[in-house]
């Protein structure tokens, strides 16, 4: 039988029986502070666990199509088991912010309302709290029907009811089926491969060291992985790990953990931290952020004010910039920045509140690593009117804005696998390779760009080989691994190719023309008529020469040297074959057997033997290799 891990959390308004009501479902009971058991309230979080089983049509099994297909009755049914961690959340107002952290991880939510009392101050905020942070499955559980047995109002019509009692046990065994019909419609909690644990509560156990306690969510955690604690950088490694008391080897998303940490003190971690695997990204003092407010709030935000944000498991304030708006009211919704006093770490598409005496605003994050000074350096401003952007919006947007994008960090700190954003850049028409990503229309001008660069260089200097590369990429502004894939796209199907340093039409041979032709013809002259004792390079005109440099009509060596390529090449072939004959010979003798001189044969030798074919031994030299 496959376990699926869910987490399940209580709402609602103070006393309603949110706490009686776990215990009802689990026989724990959440309340585990004295305080909270002094004062009969329940102040911070609180833990308990429910398995169940349930059939559940296997809808990703394939076996379904063919059954189907042969006349068979409907998906086949598979035995789960609900692992259901259940976090149990204060209703009172002092302990919203405690309750936010809760409700952050769960994938459904008991909604308590109790009969004798309806619909409270706090039932209204910790829906729209649910509201902001993107719980959207839940159930209303209408406690205390002993009290009062008749139906109350509630405002989503969408979520089942369930009347019970506590104290009864009316109604209980109702809503265990009502919950594994909700969880079954559920999908399982998504594992992203980028495993995070919210961390609610730190402490030492005698012997065993620190101890984290959160919610999972992205991906797994196996004992002896390596970890690190964010914000901070703090590497550790997960000694043990436990799920409600039980002692497990790997725990996956939607799971209640404890784990036990390799080499951090206990007061270096606390609520707010997150858990997670190395290599996802740092922390950020600055996000971008899509901001609503609900239109059933009565609340509004203002440019430039100091706000509390709760994100994850922790709160931290910050000082938002709203990009298009001075203020931002009920039903509206605007992207803005969060200035954070210390760096803190989030993925792209968490959701978080902000929060003064009441809950005021939610926000979605779009940028985890924003970049300060307005509105045009976000990469995100423009997706106020997207209601939910996902990855392809993200993408897009950055693109535009960007051009183009480094793979490396793009969107590894966000709630999207690597394989989502692969697909979304394709999506976004991005020309995607290992190194960065570029907008798809913009790619398309560079090489359109580059393209006609060319071309109007082979027009107006036939005589040049074709555009240096360093001149392309000075042109584009472009990076080192931009400029290869530039000149990979530009190469292949052969209309362009690549010589050394340059770019060139496959066809293009440099062509002098007028003046400079008549200059070259009378140089190449010059050069042949005798071919072992030409003119110094300073003697020749400096452009012709370059043209015959670049045709391929004379090779420059030495400091000061220049032959005729043919002549080079004779050079070069009666050298090795006189060294052949003799095994060995001086430089008088090589300069006697080409009849030229010291200044031409010397370097000329010199550049032999950095080429690998002569080799110098005290005053001889031999060819390489013999
Ligand atoms: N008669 C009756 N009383 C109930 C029922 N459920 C809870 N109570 C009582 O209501 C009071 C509050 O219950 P709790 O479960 O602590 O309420 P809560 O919602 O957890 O309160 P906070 O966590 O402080 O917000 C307690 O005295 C419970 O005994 C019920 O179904 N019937
Ligand atoms: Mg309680």
């Amino acid at each position: 039988m496959s376990i699926r891990n869910f987490i399940l959390g209580t709402a609602g308004h103070v006393d309603h029986g949110k706490s009686a009501l776990v215990r009802a479902l689990t026989g724990t009971d959440p309340d585990r502070l004295p305080e909270e058991k002094a004062r009969g309230i329940t102040i911070d979080l609180g833990f308990a666990n429910l398995r169940m089983a349930a059939p559940v049509a296997a809808v990703s099994d394939r076996r379904i199509s063919e059954s189907e297909s042969a006349g068979g009755h409907g998906p086949p049914l598979q035995e789960i088991e609900f692992n259901i961690g259940i976090v149990d959340v204060p209703g009172h107002e002092d302990f919203v912010r405690n309750a936010a952290s809760g409700i952050a991880f769960m994938n459904a939510a008991l909604f308590v309302v109790a009969a004798n009392e309806g619909w409270m101050p706090q039932s209204e905020e910790h829906l729209q709290i649910l509201d902001y942070l993107g719980v959207e499955r839940g159930i209303f559980v209408v406690t205390k029907r002993d009290l009062a047995p008749g139906d109350i109002p509630l405002p989503r019509a969408d979520w089942p009811v369930v009347k019970v009692s506590a104290h009864t046990g009316a109604g209980i065994e109702q809503l265990k089926q009502t919950i594994l019909d909700t969880l079954a419609a559920a999908p399982a909690p998504a594992d992203i491969g980028k495993p995070r644990l919210h961390v609610d509560r730190t402490f030492t156990l005698k012997g065993i060291g620190t101890v984290v306690t959160g919610t999972l969510v992205g991906g797994s955690i196996a004992r002896d992985d390596k970890l690190v604690i964010q914000p901070g950088d703090i590497a550790t490694r997960a000694r043990s790990l436990h799920n409600h008391g039980r002692e497990v080897a790997t725990l996956g998303p939607g799971a209640r953990c404890a784990i036990n940490l390799t080499d951090v003190a206990v007061d270096a971690v606390h609520r707010g931290h997150v858990l997670t695997r190395p290599g996802l990204g740092r922390p950020s003092d600055t996000l971008d952020a899509l901001l609503t407010i609900s239109s059933r709030a009565k609340t509004k935000l203002k440019h430039n004010e100091v706000i509390n944000v709760s994100l994850g498991s922790g709160h931290w304030r910050a000082r938002l910039t709203l990009f298009d708006t001075k203020e931002l009211l009920p039903g509206q919704q605007a992207v803005g920045q969060l200035r954070f006093e210390e760096p803190v770490y989030c993925f792209v598409g968490d959701r978080f509140i902000i929060r003064e005496a009441t809950t005021i605003a939610g926000g979605l994050v779009l940028d985890a690593d924003a970049r300060r000074g307005g509105s045009k350096e976000s990469r995100v401003h423009t997706l106020a009117g997207t209601p939910q952007p996902g990855e392809t919006e993200l993408i897009r947007a950055w693109l535009a804005h960007d051009g183009i994008v480094p793979r490396a960090t793009l969107l590894v700190k966000s709630r999207f696998s690597a394989a989502a954003v692969e697909a979304a850049l394709r999506e976004a028409g991005a020309k995607v390779c290992a190194a960065f990503a570029a907008d798809g229309v913009l790619w398309k001008d560079t090489l359109a760009r580059a393209t006609q660069t060319i071309d109007a260089l082979h027009c107006d200097h036939p005589e040049k080989p074709g555009l240096p590369l360093g001149e392309l990429q000075a042109m584009l502004g472009a990076g080192a691994e931009v400029l290869a894939e530039l000149l990979n796209d530009l190469c292949v199907g052969g209309q362009f190719v690549r010589d050394e340093t340059i770019i060139r039409r496959p066809a293009h041979k440099p062509k002098a023309t007028g003046q400079l032709n008549a200059i070259a013809e009378g140089l190449l002259k010059k050069l042949a008529t005798d071919p072992f004792n030409t003119p110094r390079r300073k003697e020749c005109d400096p452009q012709a020469l370059r043209y015959l440099r670049d045709a391929k009509l004379v090779v420059e060596f030495g400091t000061d040297e220049v032959i005729l390529k043919e002549s080079h090449d004779e050079a070069c072939r009666r050298v090795r074959e006189f060294l052949k004959q003799r095994g060995q010979a001086t430089m008088s003798e090589l300069r006697e057997m080409l009849k030229t001189n010291r200044r031409i044969v010397v370097p000329l030798l010199e550049k032999m033997d950095k080429e690998g074919v002569t080799r110098r031994t005290g005053d001889v030299r031999k060819l390489r290799g013999t």
